[in-house]
């Protein structure tokens, strides 16, 4: 058996193993990345497309962000569609001066696999068989590659590899818990060589379903279609595709839209997840392998991101200042934020979407709650009214981190409730009323059991979708119903 030894071992070369590589390998931190795929396997995946401004940042400071920052597209905004109209949602207002980015992901997997390689740290794809063992004091990884076994020894293992992958499965049962909702239905998903609808996403509800008109480039376009859960993408013709889309836009949109064949359609289903904690011993989760959101509110890369940067961090205080305070904190900050994304893309994903189990009230609720969101962009809402909406609310950090980190979802979301609530529900709402930060909370019978104390989820405002823990422990409290 061939082995080796390093500081650490990441499992997967997505783009959190492969971000969390190069934040490392740039502190002096000696790592390798088993991932079971080939390189091109991994390039071949179309998924995320809208890069948030932290996320941005952190591949500043990793040194890959050239071409993004060349060819990136700049979004101030983003634009709503329903009733037959369009409203624009403005983040640089909202947000005192935030964007986002349309880069694909697979653009910035090509380009963190390229300086990767520049670079000459070590990445082995193709390994089979990958497993993980000692976690709890001598780390290990092992695997097949070219027909031999071979082993990693190493101080920490981080799991970087998705959500079917085998770090997450490798944690005694009794250590983890999980929560998971299967949302009853998909999005179809096309990319075609067309140029964009829109400057600007366009994310519309239909009384058909959801649609969402997106972008990787000025020429290339990516649209989305809200399907059943059994769809499969080979029974739809590129026609048949266009058409559907059409009848779900705006009637500009249906007008202006430029079709063309498409390059590639798939079915994703859409799932919230989140697994709890993220530490075992020293093993650390990251990404996709501990949580993961509906792409409708575009977080799941830019969660992972952020999850890679307190990991990489944690590392580097770890090696550089010889401290583990990082590495404890770990679990708890990342989850903080990661329930605030789950609370964020839970209310959202509902709001744009149909329900197959509807019935008139919860349809007229939606339209209610839509209204105050067209209404909140025009009616105003700059920066000055969430910083005093902030003020008034005694907003405490975890909060600032709401906004910080949502940054535009989460003032739509914050705007969409004030407007429509005293400061008090808002102040529920957003799960930061003063006497529960700190301890966990139960709105009508819910525990998160997240170590953040505004991660409690409430159950009202999305009608019929309720999150259900998979596995009960005796301090998670199960919903009401
Ligand atoms: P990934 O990308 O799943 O990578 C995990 C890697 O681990 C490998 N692996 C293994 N390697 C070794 N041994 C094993 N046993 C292994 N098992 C698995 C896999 O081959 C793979 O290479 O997880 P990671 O790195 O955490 O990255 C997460 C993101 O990919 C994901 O969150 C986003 O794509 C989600 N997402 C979006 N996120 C955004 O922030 N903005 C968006 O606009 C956005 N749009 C989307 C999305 C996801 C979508 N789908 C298909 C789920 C749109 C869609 C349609």
């Amino acid at each position: 058996m061939e082995t080796r030894r390093v500081q650490v071992a990441i499992v997967g070369a997505g783009p959190s193993g492969l971000l969390l590589g190069q934040l490392l390998h740039r502190a002096g931190i000696d790592n390798v990345i088993v991932e079971q795929r080939s390189a091109e396997y991994v390039l071949g995946r179309i998924r995320a497309g809208v890069l948030e401004q932290t996320t941005v940042d952190l591949l500043d400071e990793a040194g890959v962000a050239a071409r993004l920052h060349r060819e990136g597209l700049i979004h101030e905004g983003t634009q709503m569609a329903f009733g037959g109209k369009r409203y624009q949602i403005n983040f640089r207002k909202l947000t005192g001066g935030k964007t986002v980015t349309v880069y694909g992901q697979t653009e910035l997997t090509r380009d963190l696999m390229e300086v990767r390689q520049e670079e000459g740290a070590p990445t082995i794809y193709e390994a089979l068989d990958v497993s993980v063992h000692g976690f709890d004091a001598n780390p290990v990884v092992r695997f097949h590659k070219d027909g031999a076994e071979q082993e990693i020894g190493c101080d920490f293992i981080a799991g970087c590899d998705g959500y079917h992958g085998i770090t997450r499965a490798s944690v005694p049962a009794a250590a983890i818990r999980t929560f998971e909702r299967v949302y009853p239905f998909g999005w179809l998903g096309l990319l075609s060589e067309t140029p964009p609808v829109s400057e600007e996403l366009i994310y519309c509800n239909h009384p058909r379903g959801f649609a969402l008109c997106s972008m990787r480039s000025p020429t290339r376009s990516r649209y989305y279609v809200q399907c059943s859960l059994d769809e499969k993408a080979e029974s739809w013709t590129d026609q048949m595709f266009w058409d559907e889309l059409r009848r779900r836009v705006d009637p500009e949109a249906a007008e202006t839209m430029v079709t063309g064949p498409s390059i590639e359609k798939s079915v994703a289903p859409l799932r919230s997840f989140v697994a709890e904690p993220m530490r075992f011993g020293k093993l650390f989760l990251a990404g996709d392998a501990a949580h993961i959101v509906p792409p409708t509110g575009a977080k799941g890369l830019n969660l992972a991101a952020s999850d890679v940067g307190f990991l990489a961090r944690a590392l580097v205080e770890f090696y550089r200042d010889k401290s583990s305070a990082g590495l404890d904190r770990y679990s708890g900050r990342a989850l903080c934020r990661i329930w605030k994304a789950e609370r964020f893309s839970w209310w959202f994903t509902p709001l744009m979407h149909r329900i197959p189990e509807d019935v008139p009230r919860d349809v007229r609720a939606r339209s209610s709650q839509l209204s105050w969101v067209g209404r909140s962009p025009s009616g105003g809402w700059p920066a000055s009214t969430i910083l005093s909406a902030r003020r008034q609310l005694s907003w405490p950090v975890e909060a600032g981190e709401f906004i910080d980190g949502l940054s535009v979802f989460g003032c739509l979301f914050l705007s969409s409730f004030l407007n429509g609530c005293s400061a008090s529900e808002a102040r529920q709402a957003v799960g930061i009323d003063r006497g529960a930060v700190g301890k966990p909370r139960t709105p009508q019978g819910l525990s998160t059991g997240s170590s953040c104390g505004a991660g409690g989820l409430s159950t009202a405002g999305a009608s019929g979708l309720r999150w259900w823990p998979v596995s009960l422990s005796s301090k998670t409290v199960a919903l009401q119903t």
